[in-house]
């Protein structure tokens, strides 16, 4: 098996702060997804779907969520050679502690593979949403003797900006390739893609961020090129002026990004869909998570549409439409939530808790005769009764006193307690 041969390295997010407040307190590959997951557990699962044991997720800080997720759901040593391996940005003789980069990230952790055998290095991002079979990029790489794969999409003029974009030639060969474009600049990159393609204006081609470097060839670029920080901005493009083999492989399915707030809120939402573009519910690859041995949901006088529920929650609202309900949710009498996030809890209200209610402090989750609509409530929340929350373009993005809004998309932080009667 090839993916025997290939170390994973997933990148766990930089110093950006685009999914800001919700890695606020935590890092990005922790941030939950779908009611139940983590970001990380998608490139996770595409690569134990695809065969591939050896993963390390490379994180600026390595928070407690995200350590206890990675150690109780991926412990498989037992089983196999595999392991998931986190590795944060550290201080060392050569480097002060930031990772630089993406490529820099790569290049300061590529030292804890020096004990692995491998061939290739797949490198993949942490937040993107998409089930993609990582052998047949591995086999094509090889078929192709290529020094370096590039995962693609064609993207529309719209999008192509916020992607690196190539052009190639008749074999699939990256001739050019220019990271985030101008506007102005984009006549120039136009491909041919397919009709049901061109018919969408998608017609640029994009770096999805899904690399396959030989070992020696990527040590190489990073010798060749000390001083690179980046693979989109410097790293590929030199490659290719260096005479590289540099492809692409083209991919179709379904592929999304969930790296800023308004991007991760619109595909949570999409799940909810009668058919999704990304599914949650397939046989044959399985979306690992941590099992957390949660009792089933108990829902009492609510009527729901379009609503994904998880485990262990407790709900007696009056609607739900078009929501992630996450774990441990505790949603009052009365309530109504559109359009919205709820995350859920991380332990349940305990007895004592349940008995002392008190006005100052609600219990965690969400109280009676609320209603919130384009919101994202963060673990731990403790929303009082007859609160309002309501997003939408009418409010200006910013930090408040008790709220952020992002795209018009109000955001309660892990642990906020809003009183009862609060209006947003
Ligand atoms: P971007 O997504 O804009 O473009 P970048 O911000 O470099 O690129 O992030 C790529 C991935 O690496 C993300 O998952 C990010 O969180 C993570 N990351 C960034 N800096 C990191 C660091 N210092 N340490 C650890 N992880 C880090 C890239 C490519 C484009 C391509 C798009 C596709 O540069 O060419 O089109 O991805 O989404
Ligand atoms: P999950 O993957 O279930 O979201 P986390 O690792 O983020 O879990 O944290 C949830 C776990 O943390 C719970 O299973 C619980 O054991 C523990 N926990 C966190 N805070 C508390 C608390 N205040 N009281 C009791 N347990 C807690």
């Amino acid at each position: 098996m090839m993916s025997n041969k290939t170390i994973a390295i997933i990148l766990g997010g930089g110093r950006g702060t685009r999914l800001h407040p919700l890695t606020r307190h935590r890092s990005k590959p922790a941030v939950p997804i779908a009611g139940k997951y983590r970001l990380v557990d998608i490139p996770i699962s595409n690569c134990l779907n695809s065969g591939i044991r050896k993963i390390f997720v490379l994180t600026q800080f390595n928070s407690a969520s995200l350590n206890r997720h990675i150690k109780n759901t991926y412990n498989f040593d037992l089983f196999s050679h595999g392991f998931v391996d986190i590795l944060a940005a550290e201080q060392t003789p050569k480097s002060s502690n930031w990772f630089q980069g993406t490529a820099d990230a790569v290049r300061q952790s590529i030292h804890h593979m020096a004990n692995h055998e491998y061939e290739h290095v797949l490198v993949l991002s942490g937040d993107q949403l998409y089930q993609m079979d990582y052998n047949k990029l591995i086999e094509n790489h090889k078929k192709a003797k290529a020094n370096l794969t590039v995962a693609t999409i064609p993207v529309n003029a719209a999008d192509a900006p916020g992607f690196g974009i190539m052009k190639t030639g008749g074999n699939g060969e990256i001739n050019s390739f220019v990271e985030k474009p101008a506007t102005e600049e984009l006549s120039k990159w136009t491909s041919e893609t397919t009709d049901e393609m061109k018919e969408k204006g998608r017609v640029y081609l994009a770096s999805m961020g899904i690399y396959v470097f030989n070992k020696e060839d990527l040590i190489r670029l990073f010798e060749d090129n000390p001083d690179a920080t980046d693979f989109g901005k410097e790293i590929i493009p030199k490659a290719i002026d260096g005479g590289a083999k540099v492809i692409s492989y083209p991919y179709s399915g379904y592929w999304t990004d969930i790296g800023t707030i308004g991007s991760f809120f619109d595909a949570n939402l999409a799940l909810t869909d009668t058919v999704p573009d990304f599914n949650l519910y397939d046989n044959e690859r399985q979306i690992y998570t941590r099992a957390r041995l949660l009792p089933a949901s108990k829902l009492t006088g609510t009527s729901t549409d379009h609503v994904l529920i998880a485990e262990g929650c407790i709900i007696e609202a009056s609607r739900i439409e078009r929501s992630i309900v996450g774990i441990r949710s505790r949603i009052g009498r009365g309530t109504t939530i559109e359009h919205s996030i709820v995350m859920g809890n991380d332990y349940f209200a305990t007895e004592a808790e349940l008995t002392s209610q008190s006005n100052e402090k609600p219990l965690m989750g969400i109280g009676q005769r609320c209603f919130i609509s384009r919101a994202i409530i963060d673990k731990n929340a403790r929303i009082g009764n007859d609160v309002r929350i309501v997003g939408g373009t009418h409010l200006d993005d910013g930090k408040y006193d008790k709220h952020h809004v992002v795209d018009g998309i109000v955001i309660i932080q892990k642990g906020t307690v809003i009183p009862d009667g609060y209006s947003i």
